[in-house]
């Protein structure tokens, strides 16, 4: 991976989170379309939160977009969350650096948007598109997870349905409430099943690229997550370190002298930290 990194910072990242169903699969496999229509790689990376052997959504995934799983300029990988040393925060950059560096100069990353992690892990994208749908309080939901903070792109996937435009009104209100933001997210209405509002979306991505490519907020963009990786690594590497103290003889001898009462627990502990 050290290796590696020196060959990345050629791809754009874009964040696809919503509930379980919003349509971030089907909105991805359209998305896929059309960068591949204009001769554009991709690389996809599909997170699911549950394990590898449960299945459902990962193989519905796979589904979903399976048009461009014989196409050797996509590349679709879907990645169970557990049993990933440091979990989703520090696998996740890894898998796209991988794709990065194998020069896919657009990569997607779908997450569920529901639990604190996996809404880190989209809004640590360049560009964040955060789907929803025409439901009653379905904005209101996303409010509450904490997606509509970080939001560049705001879709209202089966617009088909009833209610999409009240819903539009939800966000906008939602937004207002929100106050000034440098950059006010677009609200696209999509209905990925028949290709509709896609177009629209690739506008609102390409324009959110552009706005954070003017006058250096990429950079400082990508350079806030860098700090975050990084600290992620060392906490990762301390954890390590402290677990590997707290077991063995040293250990349980030190337990059994605290239990004693000839050692107190802060002491106990300062041993342990000395090499
Ligand atoms: N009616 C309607 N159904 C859709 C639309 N987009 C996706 N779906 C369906 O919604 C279901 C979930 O879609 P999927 O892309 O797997 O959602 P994900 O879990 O967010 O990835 C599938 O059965 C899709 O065919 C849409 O715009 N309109
Ligand atoms: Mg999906």
């Amino acid at each position: 991976m050290g290796r590696l990194y020196l060959s990345t910072g050629g791809a754009y990242t874009i964040g696809m989170t919503g509930a379980p169903g919003s349509g971030k699969s089907t909105l991805t496999d359209k998305l896929i379309g059309l960068l591949r229509g204009s001769g554009n790689e991709v690389g996809v990376l599909a997170i699911d939160p549950s394990s590898p052997f449960s299945g459902g959504a990962i193989l519905g995934d796979r589904v979903r977009m399976q048009d461009h799983a014989t196409d050797e300029g996509v590349f679709i990988r879907s990645m169970a969350t557990r049993g990933h040393l440091g979990g989703l925060s520090l696998a996740t950059p890894q898998a796209v650096r991988i794709l990065d560096a194998a020069g896919k100069p657009w990569i997607i990353i779908e997450t569920v948007g529901v639990g604190q992690v996996e809404v880190e892990v989209a809004g640590a994208a360049d560009t964040t598109v955060v789907v929803v749908n025409p439901r009653w309080g379905d904005g209101v939901q996303a409010n509450k997870a904490g997606l509509l903070e970080i939001a560049d792109v705001l879709v209202v996937n089966k617009a088909d349905r009833e209610g999409a435009a009240d819903t539009v009104r939800d966000l906008q209100v939602m937004l207002e409430l929100a106050g000034e933001r440098d950059w006010r997210p677009p609200i696209v209405e999509t209905v990925a099943t028949e290709s509709r509002g896609i177009d629209e979306l690739w506008r609102a991505v390409l324009d959110h690229r552009a706005y954070l490519e003017a006058d250096g907020r990429l950079e400082r963009r990508r350079d806030a997550r860098l700090r975050e990786e990084l600290r992620a690594i060392v906490h990762e590497r301390l954890r390590a370190g402290a677990d590997e103290r707290c077991r063995g003889d040293r250990f349980d001898r030190l337990v059994e002298q605290v239990a004693a009462r000839q050692l107190d627990p802060y002491a106990a502990a300062d041993e342990l930290l000395q090499i």
